[in-house]
């Protein structure tokens, strides 16, 4: 029967290495190459799901690397799915919570590939189980983060001729704020009136800085501030959302679960969330950050941590769900690493990305591809 053919049987981690094709430069780190665990997971019946965990440079962007979830996957969560029937996916995530604190990127990878294998099983997309999709693609920008103003609008402009994206955001913090003020400023000016521009400074700044570049941000067009201040200074945000002349500002990194966004939410601290399946521990808890977030009435983004076409597919399942994605997403990550880990890569075209078909989150991993980027 279906309940006993369910039984999550085996559970594999991969560490892969995919090269960039350029340099890519955050406030906290800078990488040629993106790492993930890829997680595959067997059930009775000989349906395979599979699920992506990425990092951003070891751990630094947050305080998973692949190596420390490649071992607590092998070590605690993937002991505590097997036997459990795969499509109890909130008691699955019970489970991972009771076998380890946070470890979010290492749950949702995990989970993930519960939700692909189960929707292989029953032959319906991911999307299905999560609400069902509203949307069959979204919009969807693209990172400038080399630091050198001149390669970034060359870029940019190759990404406007080719209709694949119109807005884009701009990695800051790197530098000091005047350099990046002038480089904003060059940027500004020669995509004046075709692309929209956003920042990130990925927790750089401190909030005199904040208050002083802010309304300089503003003047310039950027039309949404991520995380300008570090993660754990909420109070900053919402004195600086107070301010005016302050564009609107992006939760990032200080959004990790669902008590997080309330937080967010409750000091009126953001106008706007990114969602990433790295920080909610899966799919589930993506959308529950979701739910808190539209109760407040702030606005939802689809973030990304430079996955390959095998995350971002997952993660377009969930977005495809929501009512509103204000936003649009940022999954370009498959268009900036040298080779993808799956059959067929995810479809870009007219600025949007767009929703695979198929069952499970909709692509299926190239078992050639894991074996050439496979660490060892
Ligand atoms: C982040 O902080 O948003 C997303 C795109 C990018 O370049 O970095 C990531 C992480
Ligand atoms: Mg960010």
């Amino acid at each position: 029967d279906l309940r006993r053919d369910l039984a999550v049987q085996s559970v594999r981690s991969t560490i892969v290495d995919v090269p960039t094709v350029r340099q890519h430069k955050l406030s906290q780190t800078s990488v040629a190459a993106q790492s993930y665990v890829i997680v595959e997971l067997r059930l009775a019946n000989g349906a395979t799901g599979i699920g992506e965990a990425a990092t951003l440079g070891g751990p630094r962007w947050s305080e998973e690397s692949v190596e420390a979830i490649k071992a607590n996957i092998d070590t605690y969560l993937a002991p505590a799915l097997i036997g459990l029937p795969a499509d109890r996916f909130e008691a699955a995530a019970a489970r991972l919570d009771a076998a380890a604190k946070r470890n979010n990127a290492a749950k949702a990878a995990t989970e993930t590939a519960l939700f692909d294998a189960v929707g292989r099983t029953l032959g319906v997309p991911t999307a299905l189980l999560l609400g069902g999709k509203v949307r069959d693609s979204v919009p969807v920008l693209w990172t400038l983060a080399s630091g050198d103003p001149a390669q970034e609008i060359e870029e940019a402009e190759g990404k406007l001729a080719a209709r694949l994206h119109d807005t884009f955001k701009v990695k800051i913090g790197a530098q000091a704020p005047e350099a990046d003020l002038a480089r904003l400023r060059r940027l500004a000016g020669a995509l004046e009136g075709r692309a929209r521009l956003i920042v990130d400074a990925n927790q750089a700044w401190d909030e005199t800085t904040a208050v002083r570049c802010l309304p300089q941000l503003a003047e310039l067009g950027i039309a949404l501030v991520e995380q300008p201040v570090p993660a754990w200074n909420i109070g900053a945000m919402a004195r600086l959302r107070a301010r005016p002349g302050t564009p609107p500002l992006l939760a990032d990194e200080c959004v990790f679960d669902a008590h997080d966004m309330l937080a967010v939410a409750q000091a009126a601290a953001a106008d706007a969330v990114s969602l990433k399946l790295v920080k909610h521990a899966g799919l589930l808890g993506l959308k529950k950050v979701a739910a808190v977030a539209e109760a407040a009435g702030i606005a939802l983004y689809g973030g990304c941590l430079l996955e390959s076409s095998a995350g971002a597919a997952a993660h377009l399942q969930a977005f495809a769900t929501v009512r509103e994605l204000a936003w649009g997403c940022e999954h370009f990550g498959p268009q900036i690493l040298v080779d993808d880990l799956v059959e067929e890569p995810l479809r870009f075209a007219d600025f949007q990305v767009h929703l695979p078909q198929g069952p499970g989150i909709g692509v299926t991993l190239d078992q050639d591809k894991l074996r050439r980027y496979a660490r060892d």
